[in-house]
């Protein structure tokens, strides 16, 4: 979805426009860059499939924090790493 040249992987500007996408326009660049290295944990300049999802469910854990009985991985809250690809 995200992943414009199909290479299986996020570059920088893929990741941007994803990340643009799920926060409504309201993320801020300075931002997304350092989620972007943070998340990018064998610092090879892209998001690939584990990344993004280690990155998701760390994003789904935040979310959740504080509501009760709606964790778990099959959750109706939050992007699904397969919708990006
Ligand atoms: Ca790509
Ligand atoms: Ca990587």
């Amino acid at each position: 979805m995200v992943d414009m040249d199909m290479d299986g992987v996020l570059n920088f500007e893929e990741f941007t426009m994803g990340a643009m996408m799920l926060s409504n326009n309201n993320a801020e660049p300075e931002k997304i860059a350092a989620i972007f290295s943070k998340s990018d944990t064998n610092a090879d300049g892209s998001i690939d499939y584990p990344e993004l999802e280690a990155l998701l469910n760390m994003l789904r854990e935040e979310n959740n924090r504080g509501r009760e009985g709606r964790d778990g991985p099959d959750g109706p809250d939050g992007p699904n790493a397969q919708e990006l690809f």
